[in-house]
Parts: C-alpha cells; sequence; structure tokens
C-alpha cells in the first residue's frame, strides 16, 4: 500500500511513522509512506495557503488553489482509491474502517488546519472524510497517524503470529479479554487458574466468556 499525506506541519507525522510496527511495515517494502508540505504549492512567496473566511469569523480557511494543485500534482503519480479528508465533522473511524481501507493500494490523506479546508475542495475531490472521535483536536496529522497505524498493521505480512490481529478489541465486535505473564502470583495477586491449566479449549472459552463480560459492562453499545 502507498499512502500519500498533504500537511502544513509534515514534522507532526514522522515520528509515530519512524518506530515500532509502522517502522517494521515500511522497511519490509509492504507500507510506503509520504508526506508533502502544503507551502510546497503556497500562493505566494512568503509561504501562504490559508486565508480569512467569506462572511467573516475567526479562524483562517485553507485555500482551494494550493490544495488542488497539491491534489493534482499527485494524482499525476498514481491513481488513489480514496483521497481522504480528516475533519471533526468527518464519519467516525472505526475498526470496520480501517479492515475496507486495508484492502486499497493507494491513498491520499489531507489533514485539515485552522478552520479547516475551502468546502470545495471537499465536494470536488474528496471521497471520504473521517473524524477518530468526538473531539477537536489541532490539526488532522494526530488523527492521520491513528488511522495509518490502525491500516497499516493490518496489512499482510505486517504483524507476526504474536501481534496477530485476529485477537484485537473490536475485531469481532468484542473486547480484548484481560492478559496475564509471569510470574503466576505477584505479591499474592494469582492468575486466573485456568490460564495456567494447559488445556486449550476450557481457555479459549474463558477467554471469550470474559471478552463477553468485559464488553457487555464496558461497550454495550458495540455488542451484537
Ligand atoms: Cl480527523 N481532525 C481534527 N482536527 N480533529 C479531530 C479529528 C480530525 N477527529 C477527531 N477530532
Amino acid at each position: 500500500m502507498h499512502i500519500d499525506i498533504i500537511t502544513v506541519v509534515p514534522e507532526l507525522l514522522a515520528s509515530p511513522l519512524s518506530h515500532s510496527i509502522m517502522k517494521r511495515a515500511q522497511d519490509k517494502g509492504i507500507l510506503t509512506v509520504q508526506t508533502h508540505n502544503l507551502r510546497q504549492w503556497a500562493v505566494n512567496k512568503y509561504g501562504q495557503v490559508d486565508d480569512y473566511q467569506f462572511g467573516g469569523g475567526a479562524g483562517m480557511v485553507m485555500m482551494c488553489e494550493p490544495l488542488a494543485n497539491a491534489i493534482e500534482h499527485l494524482q499525476k503519480e498514481r491513481p488513489y482509491d480514496e483521497i481522504i479528508y480528516m475533519t471533526p465533522d468527518g464519519e467516525r473511524f472505526k475498526q470496520s474502517t480501517a479492515n475496507q481501507l486495508s484492502l486499497k493500494e493507494n491513498l491520499l490523506i489531507i489533514c485539515g488546519h485552522y478552520k479547516g479546508i475551502d468546502q470545495r475542495i471537499r465536494e470536488h475531490f474528496v471521497t471520504k472524510e473521517i473524524s477518530i472521535g468526538d473531539y477537536v483536536l489541532s490539526g488532522g496529522e494526530l488523527a492521520a497517524n491513528v488511522v495509518i497505524d490502525a491500516i497499516g498493521r493490518l496489512l499482510p505480512g505486517v504483524l507476526n503470529d504474536e501481534t496477530s490481529a485476529l485477537t484485537d478489541s473490536f475485531q469481532d465486535n468484542l473486547l480484548a479479554p484481560p492478559v496475564y505473564t509471569r510470574p503466576a502470583e505477584f505479591r499474592g495477586w494469582k492468575v486466573p487458574e485456568v490460564l495456567l491449566s494447559g488445556n486449550p479449549k476450557t481457555i479459549e472459552e474463558w477467554r471469550y466468556e470474559q471478552s463477553v463480560e468485559r464488553t457487555k459492562e464496558r461497550r454495550p453499545d458495540i455488542l451484537d
């Protein structure tokens, strides 16, 4: 998969992509990510990419011209399956969205800043608008990192058996069960006996029950 990102703060995207699983995905050549500074397409020598909003009101709006030029420049390189705009008024990002997007070849992600981007870009270029939750971030970059991580770890070959995505919380509308590691007793706190039983079937059943219990208690809204 290839992901291009248009941003005014490319530095904000760098670190999460440079470590751990996202680094491994790129080292293996399964994922390539390229950030593009929107200021390359600024309307003047001062690097201007935003302007006051028509109708008045506080906050700047990212202008059409730099964005349109950036998008069209990148489109000449490759056809995008989705052009995604990160915005708090987008569709709420879920595991199912990550699953769907992980099947695509080329994605273009636009990170908004200030009051957002001119509506005409949303209407004429953007094919999908994503929010990562009901709160407002200063820009789309952190949200883009969240989305890229969630997608990247699903790409075939990125995770090994130990880190398998199949048993993640949300993958079957259930939260993950509790986990334990050595020692079997710490300060008198014991690991549930069943996990030490060596019986895969009873362990599997216990984990499933725990998942169901946890989901009922914490997230009844996602339960089937
Ligand atoms: Cl995608 N962007 C911004 N700026 N804030 C958000 C968001 C995105 N998702 C939740 N809050």
